[in-house]
C-alpha cells in the first residue's frame, strides 16, 4: 500500500470522526454549559448530545431536543422557562441560566445542575413515565473518559455494548 493510499485511508478516518464531534460542538455552544451536562446513567461523564437519546447524540431528540428544535434551536427567554422533561425545574434552572439571561459565548451563572432532557431524580415517581425512552442499561458505543488526576493524563476508553 502507497504512502498515499495510507493518507487516503487517514484523512477518511479524521473526517469520519469530525462528522461525529461537529454537531455537538455547534449546538453544545448555543446552549448555556452545553459541554458539560453530567450524564445522570452514570453521574459522571458529560452528555454531549443534550437534545438527544443518547449522549452520543445522532439518535431521536429528547423532550428538550425536541423543544429546542420547535424553538429555531435558539437559546430563548422561552426554551428557557420551559420545563421539557418534566420534573419541576426549567430548562433554564438545570442548565445554570436560572434568570434566562444568557446568551451565546457568556459564561452562565453557575454549572449544569441537571439534564434538562431526562426527569430527574430517575428513580423518583413523578419520572416513572416521564423517561420511558431511556435505558440506562442498554448504552450503545459508550465513551468514558478517564483522567488520572495525579499525572493529568487522560485516556479514552471506548466500550461498544450489543443488546
Ligand atoms: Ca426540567
Amino acid at each position: 500500500m502507497g504512502k498515499s493510499n495510507i493518507a487516503s485511508i487517514i484523512f477518511l478516518v479524521l473526517l469520519s470522526l469530525l462528522q461525529v464531534v461537529t454537531p455537538f460542538r455547534h449546538f453544545q455552544a448555543l446552549i448555556p454549559n452545553g459541554a458539560s451536562v453530567i450524564d445522570p446513567c452514570s453521574g459522571r461523564v458529560a452528555w454531549s448530545g443534550v437534545g438527544h437519546q443518547t449522549k452520543e447524540g445522532r439518535t431521536d431528540r429528547n423532550p428538550f431536543g425536541q423543544d429546542f428544535s420547535a424553538h429555531g434551536k435558539v437559546w430563548s427567554k422561552e426554551l428557557c422557562q420551559l420545563d421539557s422533561d418534566g420534573d419541576g425545574l426549567t430548562n433554564g434552572e438545570e442548565l445554570g441560566d436560572p434568570d434566562c439571561l444568557w446568551t451565546p459565548g457568556e459564561a452562565a451563572k453557575g454549572p449544569a445542575t441537571s439534564h434538562p432532557g431526562i426527569c430527574e431524580p430517575l428513580s423518583s415517581p413523578r419520572c416513572d413515565r416521564k423517561n420511558f425512552w431511556l435505558d440506562c442499561h442498554k448504552v450503545h458505543n459508550m465513551e468514558q473518559a478517564v483522567c488520572n488526576s495525579i499525572n493529568d493524563q487522560c485516556k479514552l476508553v471506548v466500550s461498544l455494548y450489543l443488546s
